[in-house]
């Protein structure tokens, strides 16, 4: 049959008006995505957007909960929809804090049946991925990282499309390389990143958007910089010094470096990241001009951050022992974000500079003390 004949005949079976998914016939549709109820189209997506009440009001799985992201994301959606109507899921056992404070459940990004399992059974229609290997983890282990940076991402993105979800994946300051613009990235430019982690981003982004034009899939994604939590500890990523500085500073008033002093990375407190996170998912669809969004708060080098540390702990110690895998990492990111279009169509602004985020940090890990007597 020839190309056209054969789409004619797709569009057929298919209905008129409807976009082609029920056919394995057409070239590269995935086999497996067999919806027989009709996509969601772009326009239709606001729907979920309004005041959630009763019926409307998300039912919200988040895979890779247990990471640095998902449990503080979990705290802030019960408090909005109810502790029962947000699932918390990893492959890893939970602590008895996370278990005891709402739903959680086993879930294997790489295994399909049990995710469309787990999004019919609790009627999930919010859905957000953060199942990932992070830069440094994902050098490591490069084959680990395409199973789940981008296996783990096929089915999300075809459970999300086939049951009409909408679906937040986080890309990252790691989806630029070398050859992006670094002061600022604004949002469209070149990507050529040289992390497994960054070419999975890249990729994240691209089918995203794919499957937005192509079903109708609401995808939603912001490009987060290192983001720095204080009760939740990242892993593998090059923008870990930043978290684990905190603790070391107050432990032993010394930190060791894996960067260079001058290595100046975009930065974001948690509780900005979660909260843009949960704008950009509640944002009307006709006020996104794009589905993938830079977001940008502060920006400093480990230097930087050292002075600043100084200024309530006045003997705290730096040195550098500098990794140079992580180095080469830094160095092809960007040192801060354009982050202009997501503080024009939705809102987006930080809340915490370099100054909030060091008391905040030195707060939580016990020197409330030394903190106050500095300032
Ligand atoms: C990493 O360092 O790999 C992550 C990131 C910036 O995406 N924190």
């Amino acid at each position: 049959m020839q190309i056209i004949g054969m789409l004619r005949h797709v569009a057929m079976a298919c209905g008129a008006g409807q976009r082609p998914l029920c056919s394995r016939w057409t070239s590269g549709l995935p086999v497996r995505f067999l919806g027989t109820s009709s996509p969601q189209s772009p326009a239709d997506a606001s729907f979920h957007s309004a005041s959630f009440s009763g019926a409307d009001r998300p039912q919200v799985l988040i895979t890779g909960g247990l990471g640095q992201l998902g449990v503080g994301l979990a705290n802030l959606l019960r408090k909005r929809f109810g502790k029962d109507n947000v699932i918390l899921s990893d492959i890893r056992k939970p602590p008895d804090h996370v278990f005891y404070s709402g739903p959680f459940l086993y879930a294997d990004v790489l295994d399909y049946k049990r995710l469309r399992e787990i999004v019919v059974n609790n009627r999930i229609t919010w859905l957000f991925h953060y199942s990932a290997l992070l830069s440094a983890a994902g050098e490591a282990n490069v084959p680990l990282a395409r199973a789940v940076n981008v296996t783990g991402l096929h089915n999300v993105l075809d459970v999300a499309a086939e049951y009409h979800l909408r679906l937040f994946v986080p890309s990252t300051i790691g989806a630029f390389g070398p050859t992006s613009p670094r002061n600022p990235a604004p949002d469209l430019c070149t990507q050529r990143p040289r992390t497994i982690y960054g070419v999975s981003k890249v990729y994240t982004e691209l089918m995203g958007e794919y499957y937005y034009h192509r079903y109708g899939l609401d995808f939603r994604c912001l490009r987060y910089p290192g983001i720095i939590s204080a009760d939740s500890q990242p892993g593998g990523g090059t923008t870990d010094y930043a978290v684990q500085i905190f603790p070391d500073a107050i432990r032993s008033g010394k930190f060791e470096c894996n960067l260079k002093a001058s290595a100046r990375l975009p930065m974001m407190y948690v509780q900005d990241c979660l909260r843009a996170t949960l704008e950009v998912m509640d944002a009307p669809a006709e006020s996104l001009s794009m589905r993938t969004y830079n977001i940008n708060a502060m920006s400093f080098s480990p230097e930087e951050l050292a002075q600043e540390v100084l200024k309530h702990l006045p003997e705290f110690q730096i040195s550098y022992n500098v990794d140079p895998v992580l180095q080469a990492i830094a160095d092809s990111w960007p040192m801060t974000l354009d982050d202009s279009s997501a503080r024009k169509d939705w809102g987006w602004k930080h809340d915490f500079d370099l100054p909030e985020l060091v008391t905040t940090m030195l707060n939580f890990h016990g020197s409330d003390t030394r903190v106050a007597q500095a300032n």
